[in-house]
C-alpha cells in the first residue's frame, strides 16, 4: 500500500483488544468477538482495521510487552489471514516487530517513536508507513502536559521533530503519515484550534490522519447543563469531523463506527471533485 494521495480519505476502524479503552474497552477482549467486529468493519468497507492492545485513555496504566503482545497477535494474525489489511497501534518497537511478522502492514505509534527509541529502527526495517502522532508522555501523565502558548505551531514542531529523527533512522519520506493527536496532552481548546488549522499538518508534505472518534472534546461540545455526551452519543459529531478532514485533503480518519465515517468521506469526495 502506499501512503500517497488516494481517491478519496481512508477509513480505520478502531479494534481495540483491551479491557479498558475509553469508549470501547472490553467489548472485544474475546478473540471471537475482536474477529468479528474486524470483519463487520472490513465488509462494511473499512480501508485498515486499527488492533491495538494497551489502552491510551488519559489517566490509564500501561500494561507490559507481553500482555500486549497476548492481546495483539493472536487478532493479527487470524485477521492477516483472512487478507485484512492491518495497523498495529502500538508504542513498543517489539510489538510492532512481532505484529509486522504476523501480517500488519501498517505502525500506528501514538508516540511519533518517542516512547521507544527502537521503534524507528523496526519501521526502517519493515519499511513501512509509520503513524507518527504528537505525544508528549504516556496516558497517566499526559493532562498534566496539556500546556501551550501558542498549541498549533508547537505540535506543527514537535511533529517536525519526530519526522526528522524517523528520518535520520533511515525511514523512507513516502512511508511517513503525521497525526496531530487529538487528546493527547491537549483540552479541548487544543483539538479545536489543532482542527481548524489542519492546513498546517497538511501543508507539511506528509499524509495526515485524524483521530476524533467519540473523543471528549466532542462530549463537551455537545454537554447538556454542563454533563458531557457520553461516547456513545457522540457518532454523529465523529461523522461531521471525518467530512470536514476529507473535505480539508486528510489521508484518513481513525474511527470507532466506520459505516458514518465511510458515508462521510464519500460526500467529502463528490464535493472535492465536484461529481460522484
Ligand atoms: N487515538 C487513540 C488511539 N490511537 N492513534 C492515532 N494515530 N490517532 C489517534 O487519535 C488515536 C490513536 C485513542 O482512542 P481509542 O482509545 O478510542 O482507541
Amino acid at each position: 500500500m502506499t501512503t500517497g494521495a488516494p481517491d478519496r480519505c481512508l477509513v480505520m476502524g478502531v479494534l481495540n483488544v483491551t479491557p479498558d479503552s475509553f469508549s470501547d474497552g472490553g467489548r472485544y477482549l474475546d478473540l471471537d468477538a475482536a474477529l468479528a467486529h474486524a470483519h463487520e468493519m472490513w465488509e462494511r468497507g473499512a480501508d485498515i482495521i486499527d488492533v491495538g492492545g494497551e489502552s491510551t485513555r488519559p489517566g490509564s496504566a500501561r500494561v507490559d510487552a507481553e500482555t500486549e503482545i497476548g492481546r495483539v497477535l493472536p487478532v493479527v494474525r487470524a485477521l492477516a489471514a483472512d487478507g485484512l489489511r492491518l495497523s498495529v497501534d502500538t508504542t513498543r518497537a517489539a510489538v510492532a516487530e512481532a505484529a509486522l511478522d504476523a501480517g500488519a502492514r501498517i505502525i500506528n505509534d501514538v508516540s511519533g517513536g518517542l516512547a521507544d527509541p527502537d521503534m524507528a529502527k523496526v519501521a526502517a526495517a519493515g519499511q513501512v508507513p509509520w503513524v507518527l502522532m504528537h505525544w508528549r508522555g504516556h496516558s497517566k501523565d499526559m493532562n498534566a502536559l496539556a500546556t501551550y502558548t501558542d498549541v498549533v505551531s508547537e505540535v506543527r514542531d514537535e511533529l517536525r521533530a519526530r519526522v526528522d529523527a524517523a528520518l535520520a533512522a533511515g525511514v523512507p519520506p513516502e512511508k511517513i503519515i503525521l497525526d496531530p493527536g487529538l487528546g493527547f496532552a491537549k483540552r479541548g481548546e487544543h483539538d479545536w484550534a489543532l482542527l481548524n488549522r489542519l492546513d498546517v499538518f497538511l501543508g507539511m508534505g506528509f499524509p495526515v490522519l485524524v483521530g476524533a472518534s467519540r473523543k471528549r472534546f466532542l462530549g463537551s461540545l455537545l454537554a447538556v447543563d454542563g454533563v458531557p455526551r457520553p461516547p456513545d452519543g457522540r457518532e454523529d459529531a465523529t461523522a461531521a469531523v471525518s467530512a470536514i478532514a476529507a473535505v480539508k485533503g486528510a489521508w484518513g480518519v481513525r474511527v470507532h463506527n466506520v459505516g458514518s465515517s465511510l458515508d462521510a468521506v464519500a460526500v467529502a469526495a463528490a464535493w472535492r471533485s465536484g461529481h460522484a
